[in-house]
C-alpha cells in the first residue's frame, strides 16, 4: 500500500451522533461531510483507509429525550440509531461501519479500558459535593442542569458543558444552576466517584499540540485557552440509570461517563468491523501501531474532547496511537443562527433528501464548509450552487459532450487525430490539477479542492466553445473527433475528481462511459483512458433544475 508521510495506514473518525434526534445539516457540515470526502479521495488514491462512525448512545441526552418523550432510552435510541444510518446512507456517507455505543462490544471496550487505568491506579475516589434534585430524587448531572457559564456568561450551558465558549464544564460550576425537567433549584449533597487526573497530562498534552505544525489555527487556540485556564481532573463516572456500569464492586448505580466511553466507540466499532470481516485482531493495526494516521473529524464544540481529553486517556492507557490531527470545523449555522436539535431549529437530513439530490445537497455544504469561521446554510444558496455551477457548468459539459457524441458519432468515442496547441493545454494541465487537488484534499482544505476541480469543468467548457466542434463537423471530422475525444476523456476525469463531493453523479456519469471501474483512480484522472470505437450508453440528465417554488417553506 501507498504511504502517506511516514504512516502505512489512515484511520479517519467522525464524531459520533447521539441517537437522541435526527441528523442535520450541521453535522453534516462540522464532521460528516468533510471525513467522507477525505476518505473517498484516500481510498481513490490508494491509501489504506478507514471509516468509523457510529451513533452515541448513553449520557444525560438520550435519558433526557426519553424522560421528554416518555419512553424508554432503549426506544429513543433504535428509533434514531437506524434513522440516522439510514440518513447518512442516502447521503452518500461512506463509513466502513455505522455502529452504536449500545453494544457488546462496546460495553466490554469501554468496561476493559476503565479497568486497564483502575488497576494501574490511576484513578482516585473523591467524595465531592453534587447537585441533587429532591423533586425528582436524582443527581442532576451533565445536562439534567443548566445555568450560566462562568467562562463566557451564556445563559444556557449544562451541567457538561459550555455549547457557547466550548469550555467543558462541571454542574456545581455552573451559577444559577437549575434543573433542566423542571425548572427547580437543587440542594447540595454528596456522592463518591471515580477521577481521571487530566490536570498531571497537562504539560505532556501541551508538549504534543506544540509538536504539530499542521494543525488548525482554530484548534490549536482553542487547546492554549484551555492549558491557560489550567486543566482540572474529571470526574469519570456518574449517579445514573442509563449508561454502562462502572466494573468495579461497590459501585451500584453508578455508570461510566458518556465523554470517558463515547470516544471508546471509535475503537469499539473498529473491532467490530474486523470482527465482521472475519479478522478479527486487525483492528490492533489501525490502534495500536505506530504507522497509523489517526485523524478525527468533529464540530468546535467537541474539540476538547478529542485534542485534550481522549488524547490523554489513550496517553494513560498506553497501547494506542495519538491522533494525527484534529481538524475540526466551525459551525454551519441555519440563516443565522446555530443548527440545533434540541432547540429544533435544523435542516433535518431525512427531509431535505425529500426534495432534492443528495449530490446538490452535499456541494452546497461543501462550497460554504465552515473550516475557519462560521456559515450560513441558505436554500437560496443551495438552489443557485446546483442551478448554476452543478447544473450550467458540470451538468452541461458532460451533456453537451454525450448529445454531440450520440448525433454525430454513433454514440462511440471518436478517434483522435493530432493534437493542436489548445488540446495539449488542456490535456496537459490535468496532471498540475490533479496534484493540486489531491494536495487540498490531503491538507484538509475542501472547499479549495471543491473550487479546483470546478475550475477544471469550466476550462472544459472553455475548451469546447473556443474548439467550436459544431464547426468543425463541418469543416474536418476528424478534427471534430479529437476535440470530441478529449471531451469525452474530460468526462471521465470528472467522474473520478468529483468521486468525493458528488458520488452519485460520479457513478452516473461512469455509467454513461460504460467502462466501469477499470481505471477508476486518481492517478488515472490526469490520463486519456477511453479507448478510441468504445460504444457509450445513453447520456443522463445529472441535475435538474431546482425552481424558486421548490425552495419555499
Ligand atoms: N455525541 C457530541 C455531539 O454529538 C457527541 C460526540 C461524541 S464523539 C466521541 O455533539
Ligand atoms: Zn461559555
Amino acid at each position: 500500500m501507498k504511504k502517506i508521510g511516514n504512516y502505512n495506514r489512515i484511520l479517519v473518525t467522525s464524531a459520533l451522533t447521539y441517537a437522541n434526534g435526527h441528523t442535520h445539516l450541521g453535522h453534516i457540515a462540522g464532521s460528516i461531510l468533510p471525513a467522507d470526502m477525505y476518505v473517498r479521495y484516500l481510498r481513490l488514491a490508494g491509501y489504506d483507509v478507514i471509516y468509523i462512525c457510529g451513533s452515541d448512545e448513553y449520557g444525560t441526552a438520550i435519558e433526557m429525550s426519553a424522560i421528554k418523550e416518555g419512553i424508554t432510552p432503549e426506544t429513543i435510541i433504535d428509533k434514531y440509531h437506524f434513522a440516522n444510518k439510514k440518513a447518512y446512507e442516502d447521503l452518500g456517507m461512506s463509513f466502513d461501519i455505522y455502529s452504536r455505543t449500545s453494544t457488546e462490544y462496546h460495553r466490554k471496550a469501554s468496561q476493559d479500558f476503565f479497568l486497564n487505568l483502575y488497576n494501574k491506579g490511576l484513578l482516585s475516589q473523591r467524595t465531592e459535593k453534587q447537585l441533587y434534585s429532591e423533586k425528582e430524587g436524582r443527581f442532576l448531572a451533565d445536562r439534567f442542569v443548566i445555568g450560566t457559564c462562568p467562562i463566557c456568561g451564556f445563559e444556557e450551558a449544562t451541567g457538561d458543558e459550555c455549547e457557547n465558549c466550548g469550555s467543558s464544564l462541571s454542574p456545581l460550576e455552573l451559577k444559577k444552576p437549575r434543573s433542566k425537567i423542571t425548572g427547580d433549584t437543587p440542594v447540595v449533597k454528596e456522592s463518591t466517584h471515580y477521577y481521571f487526573p487530566l490536570a498531571s497530562y497537562q504539560d505532556k498534552l501541551k508538549e504534543w499540540i506544540e509538536s504539530k505544525t499542521d494543525w488548525k489555527p482554530n484548534v490549536v487556540n482553542y487547546c492554549k485557552g484551555w492549558f491557560k485556564t489550567g486543566l482540572k481532573d474529571r470526574a469519570i463516572t456518574r449517579d445514573l440509570d442509563w449508561g454502562i456500569p462502572v466494573p468495579v464492586e461497590g459501585n451500584d448505580g453508578k455508570v461510566i461517563y458518556v465523554w470517558f466511553e463515547a470516544p471508546i466507540g471509535y475503537i469499539s466499532n473498529t473491532i467490530e468491523l474486523f470482527e465482521g470481516r472475519g479478522t478479527p485482531d486487525k483492528w490492533k493495526d489501525y490502534w495500536q501501531k505506530e504507522d497509523t494516521k489517526l485523524v478525527h473529524f468533529l464540530g468546535k464544540d467537541n474539540i476538547i474532547f478529542h485534542a485534550i481529553f481522549f488524547p490523554a486517556m489513550l496517553m494513560a492507557h498506553g497501547d494506542y496511537v495519538l491522533a494525527d490531527n484534529v481538524p475540526a470545523n466551525e459551525f454551519m449555522n441555519l440563516e443565522g443562527s446555530k443548527q440545533s436539535k434540541s432547540k429544533g431549529h435544523a435542516i433535518y437530513v431525512k427531509d431535505v433528501l425529500t426534495k432534492f439530490n443528495p449530490d446538490s445537497i452535499r456541494y452546497a455544504i461543501a462550497s460554504n464548509m465552515p473550516e475557519n469561521k462560521d456559515t450560513d446554510f441558505y436554500f437560496e444558496d443551495l438552489q443557485a450552487k446546483n442551478n448554476n455551477e452543478l447544473g450550467a457548468i458540470l451538468g452541461n459539459f458532460v451533456n453537451r459532450t454525450f448529445v454531440f457524441c450520440e448525433k454525430y458519432f454513433e454514440g462511440k468515442v471518436p478517434e483522435s487525430g493530432k493534437f493542436e496547441e489548445i488540446d495539449s493545454n488542456i490535456t496537459g494541465s490535468l496532471i498540475s490539477y490533479t496534484q493540486r487537488i489531491a494536495s487540498y484534499y490531503e491538507n484538509y482544505k475542501f472547499k479549495d479542492a471543491l473550487s479546483e476541480t470546478m475550475n477544471l469543468v469550466r476550462d472544459a467548457n472553455k475548451y469546447f466553445n473556443d474548439t467550436e466542434p459544431w464547426k468543425a463537423v463541418k469543416e474536418s471530422k476528424e478534427r471534430c473527433g479529437t476535440i470530441i475525444n478529449i471531451c469525452l476523456q474530460l468526462c471521465h476525469t470528472f467522474a473520478i475528481l468529483f468521486n468525493p463531493v458528488l458520488p452519485f453523479t460520479s457513478e452516473k456519469i461512469l455509467k454513461m462511459i460504460g467502462t466501469g471501474k477499470e481505471n477508476f483512480s486518481w492517478d488515472r484522472a490526469s490520463e486519456l483512458c477511453l479507448k478510441s470505437g468504445h460504444v457509450l450508453n445513453k447520456p443522463e440528465i445529472l441535475f435538474t433544475k431546482i425552481e424558486d417554488s421548490e425552495i419555499e417553506f
